[in-house]
């Protein structure tokens, strides 16, 4: 059986971008569902108070935010292309532009009633209020401030443009092969038209096109587990060997955008890309935290 956990929820777009890139690389992996909004309690003993989708796990390692899980899938399936510190300054900064301006963009510009349906079918009127309350709150203390409904509705209209002539030269967007990009570029797109059942992707053509190609990958091989289990997994091996090494301080890291709450531990490996923090609870025993470098910030103590 495979090793390799996700902890997401059907709805989340970044979750899908992951699902998306798991089924390209043709991998075998375990799903935990989480809700769609804090508390997660069961994650908590791996990710402490971390609070964005998806987390992914290998035994005792915890792997937080895309860029940092990205980076193992491509080590995992043997495709470099798909770590961003593997692509050019080009693709990387096509990247960090979707991945933050776009993505909220689309999220802004998606059917909200449609999706806010297919929320309370899953779940109850209640946990809908709750959503919302949560993610009004979530924008009120980012810092980065999310554009207002029509600039929203021009930079998915500018960035399908682009993905639009890209795709007339080529079958994905940087080449013959999708990259970290195509799965960033995807899972936005996914949230308007795939979940929010929204027709106006379908004027782009070339889009539509790849769209279709990017959701035949699938989503690779999966199998349901309880979260449960996946304490269990942790709790059962140690972190695996480190590259990169640290001092052992007591830090505390946090995104620096949106859904900024930290988390603390003992830094015990940085590289170039990412800093891995240990974190100790009677549930897991000890694991370790990856985290990308780009998006995040360190302070001491
Ligand atoms: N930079 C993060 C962004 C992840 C993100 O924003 N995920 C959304 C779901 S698609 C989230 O966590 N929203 C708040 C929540 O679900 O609690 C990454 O690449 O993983």
């Amino acid at each position: 059986m495979s090793d390799l956990i996700l902890h997401h929820y059907a709805m989340s777009p970044f979750a899908e971008k992951i699902r998306a890139m798991l089924g390209y690389a043709d991998l075998s992996w375990l799903s935990v569902a989480v809700p769609e909004m804090p508390p997660r309690k069961a994650l908590q003993p791996l990710a402490g108070k971390y609070r964005k989708i998806p987390v992914m796990q290998i035994g005792a390692d915890v792997f937080c935010d895309t860029r940092a899980i990205s980076s193992e899938i491509a080590r995992l399936c043997g495709k470099p292309e798909l770590a961003l510190e593997n692509c050019s300054e080009e693709v990387q900064s096509f990247v960090r532009h979707t991945d933050l301006q776009v993505f909220l963009a689309c999220v802004l510009s998606a059917p909200g009633g449609t999706l806010l349906r297919k929320l309370w079918k899953g779940s109850s009127l209640l946990n809908v209020a709750r959503f919302l309350r949560d993610r009004i709150n979530m924008g009120r203390t980012a810092s980065v401030k999310a554009a207002g409904p029509k600039r929203a509705k021009v930079i998915v209209r500018e960035q399908l443009e682009d993905m639009e002539g890209r795709l007339a030269e080529q079958p994905f967007l940087f080449g013959d092969k999708p990259c970290i990009a195509d799965f960033s570029a995807y899972h936005g797109m996914w949230f308007i038209r795939d979940l929010g059942e929204s027709r106006f992707i379908d004027r782009y053509s070339k889009v539509s096109e790849w769209m279709n190609r990017m959701r035949g990958f699938g989503h690779g091989d999966v199998t349901v587990i309880s979260a449960d289990q996946a304490l269990d997994a942790a709790l059962a091996v140690q972190p695996r060997a480190l590259a990169g090494d640290a001092d052992g301080a007591l830090i505390t890291i946090a995104p620096d955008d949106y859904g900024q709450t930290a988390v603390q531990g003992k830094l015990v490996a940085e590289t170039d890309q990412g800093w891995v923090i240990a974190r100790e609870n009677s549930r897991v025993g000890r694991v370790h935290v990856h985290f990308p470098k780009q998006g995040y910030v360190v302070t001491t103590g």
